[in-house]
């Protein structure tokens, strides 16, 4: 297991200074914040934050996230040049040597509303709420959109060497009356049968999956093994049936049970990054929230 810390570049009030001085980091997750969601990546910017970062004396360990446009989650019918946009970006990631991707396919998060700019016949915009539009989010149809976008990119990562890595849906239930699609063991089982590759593989998060009390993370590591290519590490306090709070790590702080789970993955040999997952804030810190030192 390689130590690795979310760095979210030069406006991050924790510094790669800062992040070098943690004992036994070796790795950065960090992410390019200011191309519009669904434009490739850009060479120059690629290498410029890989630079960045090995000028520190760290590793740049995975691209946490490349986002998916939304018209690739809702299956909209401009979503292949989002996608052949997102394979550009897989092929420059694995030509600067970074090995990992971690994305998740949640449909946004504030769609309270199906379309937040509808235009009226007198010519104003109005928010509607359009049935036909959120059935194109429920679970079927997001997991066969789930399918063609895997079944367009996980080709292209392999002949790259690059890990795809789903972050689970967080949290793990529905959310303002929109559906999730990576929620429970058995939804993990089917997303890696979709496309049956070791490079389509999981981010296993603790803090996401772990708020559900019928999810045993200890368990699921082992499960799930060698198609784990990225782990979030984080402890959570479940306080009712859907209500948690983020705790400290240590075991005793939460609900988790984190040195069964960390057995786990060594037993399973994981030797992929790790992270720790929604940090809190200490002695009056003011970081980026979820992410102080
Ligand atoms: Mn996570």
């Amino acid at each position: 297991m390689k130590m690795t810390f979310r760095w979210y570049g030069d406006s991050d009030p924790v510094t790669l200074k800062n992040i070098k001085q943690i004992p036994g980091m070796v790795g950065i997750v960090s992410a390019i914040y200011d191309i519009p969601v669904g434009e490739a990546w850009p060479m120059d910017k690629i290498v410029a934050l890989k630079n960045k970062v090995e000028e520190h004396g760290l590793k740049l360990s995975v691209i946490e996230s490349v986002p998916v446009h939304e018209d690739i989650k809702l299956g909209q019918s401009t979503r292949d040049q989002y996608i052949e946009n997102y394979k550009t970006t897989i092929r420059r990631l694995g030509e600067a040597g970074i090995k990992v991707i971690c994305y998740n396919f949640m449909p946004v998060f504030d769609w309270t509303r199906s379309d937040l700019a509808y235009e009226l016949p007198d010519g104003s915009n109005a928010l509607i709420f359009d049935e036909k539009i959120v059935e194109k989010m429920a679970p079927s149809t997001g997991e066969l959109n789930l399918e063609y976008f895997l079944k367009e990119i996980i080709p292209v990562a392999a002949e790259e060497d690059v890990k795809m890595a789903i972050h689970p849906d967080d949290p793990p239930w529905p959310i303002f009356g929109l559906s999730r699609i990576i929620t429970n063991e058995d939804n993990l089982e089917r997303l890696l049968k979709l496309v049956d590759n070791s490079y389509n593989g999981l981010t296993l998060c603790s803090g996401s999956l772990g708020v559900s009390k019928d999810s045993d993370m200890a368990r699921l590591a082992r499960r799930f093994g060698k198609r784990i290519h990225f782990s979030h590490m984080r402890n959570v306090k479940i306080t009712g049936a859907k209500s948690f709070e983020e705790a400290a790590h240590p075991s005793q702080h939460g609900s988790l049970d984190m040195v069964e789970i960390l057995k786990a993955y060594y037993e399973v040999g994981f030797d992929g990054p790790m992270r720790p997952d929604h940090r809190r804030m200490i002695w009056g810190e003011t970081g980026k929230a979820g992410y102080g030192l």
